[in-house]
């Protein structure tokens, strides 16, 4: 769309000026999903958004991202600037409409791509809504122009001319209203790797981070792109051949893959984008991909005398161990989304486009590296091997059930008694002593206590026919009653929470990662569904005599305890728990199980990406790596970053 027809089909009544700005400050999550942590970042995404909508289209290589030790955050761009002539039908500088009205930001923009999945360009002016300031300076055409608005987008400098320049760009500073937000911190970590993601897709864009107020800095710029990402994947993995990449481009739609195969089972880890954005769902360039990657290794194992007969592999098969990129530069007009979270590619060009393409491409290259292709196939087939095997182990294991339960059921489950599965809880619990305690704690109605004897099984990189013959796992799995791995549905659960309960220690917090990690490799949806907890046990009892009563109260951590301290008074005493062995029943369960008085910690993945490269630190090969890890990161009185606080 050019500059001219967007104009003239502007009409007054898309104008909703600051109307539409109280509308957001009215109900911001509507536009920016909360009003905490997330929210704050989101107003950056927003901007950045803009900021990497010129680069991707050509024009600037350098984005400068600064956090202010006001509270502010200021964008640099070295694009084209945005445009500050007169709008005819307003009157109004076009930078100041872009920054106040929610539907100027597409009409305006003669762009082929536009990156802003969430708000369709009216980011600028969300922004500004729920800003206490906000700065935009335009270097254009020799001139430096400057507008400001404070307050929730009020117009308060006028655009003004500053001044000559060389330089061309945009610089937009903003600072969050402290009265929408629950936080208005930034933060340096999420920041950065939001901009790492970034710089990965944007081959050769350059992004400078710092944070004035800690003078931490950091720069990313990727010339080899999603290829570098791959590799940063991949780190420690036992990496079979080279990364593969390919690009290329197919009516209108910038094709850019990577992918790279891992010998062990490390499931696979397909990351898809649309213009510069994460589909997570997927989409139809992920399936295209899919369809095209089973077509040409099978084609190819075929014609090799690779595989016989009919025993064709099943895609599962060939993406074990497989991390791919595919990134999609599409033309907003063909730019469809699905479902609710707009998650979710739809453009149906992209299936026949990359499925062919990744075909046609991967088929060539497997021609070219003979040897490659065979060491890849017999991984495939051993996967096969493994997915027949497992399933042969899962159909007795059904059968047995069938004939008595007890048999994989543990004898050692104490049972709920309702059947009211969503209420129902599991607790985990470390040793037999501890189990015992928590037999006499917990709620008959609703909780359930299976202890756990001794370390399980570490499962990271196993395949699941191992994983089914351990005893404990199996028993896990029966017990959960929702399947595992492709079969797993948690919305069959038997538990409404699963709940990790493991003493306050360095053994403890082994043990914790140990079934995380189960579950994060055999049981995701739970995690993802919000099912998995760890109970907090108490470290400290504080408790005093007074007329004869004894008051008390329990402290999570050192500043808890010097609080409790406080407000008991001279002469309290102190109970240090080294274990949940130590707490008697009542104790036990009023400080941890008691959904009324106990503290939990949910097992989130807000990152697959990220809980991915802690486990394989966490879980991989080297030994010294993974204590290290454990000391440094699992601290019971603080909040794991994969591990976010509940009640
Ligand atoms: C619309 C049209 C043009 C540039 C921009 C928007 C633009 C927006 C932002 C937001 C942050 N940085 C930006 N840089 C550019 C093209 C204007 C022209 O060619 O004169």
């Amino acid at each position: 769309m050019s500059e001219i027809t967007a104009k003239s089909s502007y009409t007054s009544a898309d104008i909703e000026l600051l109307e539409g700005l109280a509308g957001v400050r009215k109900r911001p999550a509507m536009y920016i999903g909360s009003t905490n942590l997330n929210g704050v970042h989101h107003l950056v995404w927003e901007i950045i958004d803009n900021a990497v909508d010129e680069a991707l289209n050509g024009y600037g290589e350098t984005i400068r991202i600064t956090i202010h030790k006001d509270g502010s955050l200021s964008v640099e761009d070295e694009g084209r600037g945005i445009p500050v002539d007169i709008h005819q039908q307003t009157h109004m500088p076009a930078v100041q409409l872009i920054f106040t009205t929610l539907h100027s930001g597409g009409k305006f923009s003669n762009k082929a791509y536009q990156s802003s999945a969430g708000l369709h360009g009216v980011g600028s002016a969300v922004t500004n809504a729920l800003s206490e300031y906000c700065d935009v300076t335009v270097f254009k055409s020799g001139s430096i122009y400057h507008i400001r608005f404070e307050n929730g987008g009020k117009l308060v400098t006028p655009l003004e001319v500053l001044g000559n320049t060389k330089k061309r760009g945009t610089l937009v500073r903003f600072k969050p209203d402290s009265r929408i937000f629950s936080t208005t911190d930034f933060k340096f970590d999420i920041i950065s790797s939001h901009i790492q993601e970034s710089a990965f897709l944007l081959k050769g864009v350059k992004f400078l981070l710092t944070d004035e107020r800690s003078g931490e800095k950091v720069e990313f710029c990727y010339k080899d792109g999603i290829k570098e990402y791959i590799s940063s994947l991949e780190h420690d993995k036992n990496i079979i051949g080279d990364i593969i990449s390919f690009e290329g481009k197919e009516d209108s739609i910038s094709i850019d893959i990577a992918m790279q195969w891992a010998a062990q089972d490390y499931g696979e880890n397909i990351y898809s984008y649309a213009n510069n954005v994460r589909t997570r769902d997927g989409g139809t360039h992920e399936q295209g991909f899919r369809a095209g990657l089973t077509k040409a290794i099978n084609d190819y194992a075929e014609e090799n005398g690779l595989i016989k007969g009919k025993n064709k592999l099943e895609g599962g098969d060939i993406r074990e161990g497989l991390t791919a990129i595919i990134s999609l530069k599409i033309p907003e007009e063909k730019l469809e989304y699905e479902g609710q979270t707009k998650q979710k590619l739809g453009t149906p060009e992209a299936l026949p486009i990359i499925t062919n393409f990744i075909y046609n491409n991967l088929s060539y290259y497997l021609a070219e590296h003979k040897e490659f292709a065979v060491t890849v196939i017999k991984k495939c087939l051993d996967a096969q091997n493994t997915r027949i095997a497992a399933r042969k182990v899962r159909d007795e294991m059904r059968s047995r059930k069938t004939i008595k339960q007890d048999i994989v059921l543990s004898d050692k489950l104490t049972p709920a008694a309702s059947k009211d599965y969503d209420k129902n809880e599991l607790f985990i619990v470390e040793g037999d002593s501890a189990g015992g305690t928590a037999k006499k704690s917990r709620d008959r109605i609703h909780q359930a206590i299976l202890p756990l004897r001794g370390k399980p099984l570490n499962t990271f990189g196993l395949p699941i026919d191992k994983v089914l013959k351990n005893e404990e796992c199996a028993t896990l799995i029966n017990t959960i009653g929702a399947g595992v791995k492709e079969t797993f549905n948690a919305d069959n659960s038997h538990y409404g929470k699963v709940i990790i309960m493991t003493d306050a220690d360095t053994d403890g917090a082994h043990i914790q990662t140990l079934l995380i990690t189960f579950f994060y490799n055999f049981m995701k949806p739970l995690i993802l569904k919000g099912k998995l907890f760890v109970a907090m046990p108490p470290l400290y009892r504080i408790y005093k005599e007074v007329n004869h009563k004894q008051v008390y109260e329990y402290a999570w951590d050192d500043e808890g305890l010097d609080e409790a301290k406080k407000r008991i008074g001279a002469g309290c005493k102190v109970n240090r728990y080294k274990g949940l062995g130590e707490m008697n029943d009542d104790q036990l369960r009023e400080s941890t199980m008691d959904p009324k008085t106990r503290q939990l910690l949910k097992v989130t993945i807000e990152d697959s990406l990220l809980a991915e490269q802690r486990l394989i630190t966490l879980m991989g090969n080297d030994p010294q790596t993974r204590r290290q890890w454990i000391e440094e990161n699992i601290n019971f009185n603080e909040v794991d970053s994969f591990i976010e606080e509940v009640k």
